[in-house]
C-alpha cells in the first residue's frame, strides 16, 4: 500500500507524510535525464528567469520549470500518475484535480526557498492545496532538502514580510514564533513528500559543492474545490480531462502573530496583497 495508516495518520496530525521508494530508481534515472536535456535546450513558458549559463548564480544557469505538463508529455503523465493518484486520495479521501507541475534542480551552491504555505499563492476554496514532492535526488540538511514546520496545516494563511533574499530565491516568507520547531525531512531519490496547503515549509540553500537536490513537483487541490487562483486555471480531473474552476479573489484576510496570555496566537487581523508573484 502506497500510504500507510501510519502515515496517514501523521498527515491528519503533522500535515506532511512521506511514501518511501513510491518510484523506482530506473524512473527517477529516466525522470532526471530528461529534465536535465530540456533544461540545457533553453527557455520554456513560464522559466521565472531566463536561462543564462553564464550566470555566476546556480538558479540562473538552472531556473526551476513551471507547468510543464501544458508542454511536455512526461510531465503530464507524471502528475496524473496512478500511484500519486492513490496516495492523494487516500489522504484527502476523495480524488483530488491536478494543477501544477515544477522542477527543482537545486544545484550546488543555490539559495533555498524561505518559509512559505502554498495556499497563499494557489487560494483554493473550499478546502486546499496538497503537493507531491518527489526527490529526484538524496536530500539532507547539506543540500537543502525541504524543511517542514510540523503542525502549521491547522494554521490560517499568514501575512508574509520581506525574506532575506541572500538565502531564498524567492522574497517574502511568513513569520513564525521564537522556538517553533521546524523539521528537515530526509529524504531518499523516490520518496515522495505529500503535504498540505498550509503547512509552512521552505528550504536551506544547497551548501555542497558537488550535490543537486532535484524535485519533481505536482499541486494538487482538493477535489470538492470550486475556487482556484487564475493562474492554476485549467485543473485537470485525474483521468486528464480538464475543469475550470472559477477564479479566486485576490487578497483577502491573513493572521499575525499575537500574545495570548503569554502564548503566541493568530489573529485575523492583516491583508494580504493583491498580486505580486503568482506561483509559489
Ligand atoms: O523544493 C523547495 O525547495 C521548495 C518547494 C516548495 O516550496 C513547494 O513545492 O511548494
Amino acid at each position: 500500500m502506497a500510504i500507510t495508516a501510519a502515515e496517514q495518520a501523521q498527515f491528519a496530525r503533522d500535515g506532511y507524510a512521506v511514501a518511501r521508494s513510491l518510484f523506482a530508481p530506473a524512473e527517477i534515472a529516466a525522470y532526471r535525464a530528461h529534465y536535465m536535456a530540456l533544461r540545457g535546450q533553453g527557455a520554456f513558458p513560464g522559466d521565472l528567469v531566463g536561462v543564462d549559463p553564464a550566470s555566476n548564480d546556480p538558479l540562473k544557469q538552472y531556473p526551476r520549470m513551471i507547468h510543464m505538463h501544458r508542454w511536455d508529455e512526461l510531465s503530464l503523465r507524471w502528475l496524473l500518475d496512478a500511484r500519486l493518484n492513490a496516495c492523494l486520495t487516500r489522504l484527502l479521501s476523495k480524488e483530488p484535480y491536478a494543477a501544477q507541475t515544477m522542477l527543482y534542480f537545486k544545484p550546488p551552491g543555490a539559495r533555498g526557498q524561505a518559509l512559505h504555505q502554498d495556499q497563499y499563492y494557489l487560494r483554493v476554496s473550499p478546502g486546499t492545496c496538497v503537493a507531491a514532492w518527489l526527490a529526484l535526488d538524496d536530500c539532507d540538511e547539506a543540500n537543502g532538502c525541504l524543511q517542514v514546520v510540523p503542525g502549521s496545516h491547522t494554521w490560517p494563511v499568514l501575512c508574509t514580510e520581506a525574506a532575506d533574499t541572500t538565502r531564498s530565491f524567492t522574497d517574502v516568507t511568513v513569520p513564525i514564533p521564537p522556538g517553533t520547531p521546524v523539521r528537515p525531512v530526509i529524504m531518499r531519490a523516490g520518496d515522495v513528500l505529500f503535504f498540505h496547503g498550509s503547512l509552512v515549509h521552505g528550504s536551506e540553500p544547497n551548501l555542497t559543492t558537488d550535490r543537486f537536490r532535484r524535485a519533481l513537483i505536482g499541486h494538487y487541490i482538493q477535489g470538492d474545490a470550486q475556487q482556484v487562483a487564475r493562474f492554476y486555471s485549467p485543473t485537470l480531473r485525474m483521468d486528464g480531462t480538464p475543469i475550470t474552476l472559477a477564479g479566486s479573489p485576490d487578497g483577502g484576510a491573513c493572521g499575525v502573530w499575537v500574545e495570548v496570555d503569554g502564548q503566541p496566537a493568530i489573529a485575523l487581523s492583516g491583508t494580504r496583497a493583491a498580486g505580486g508573484r503568482v506561483s509559489e
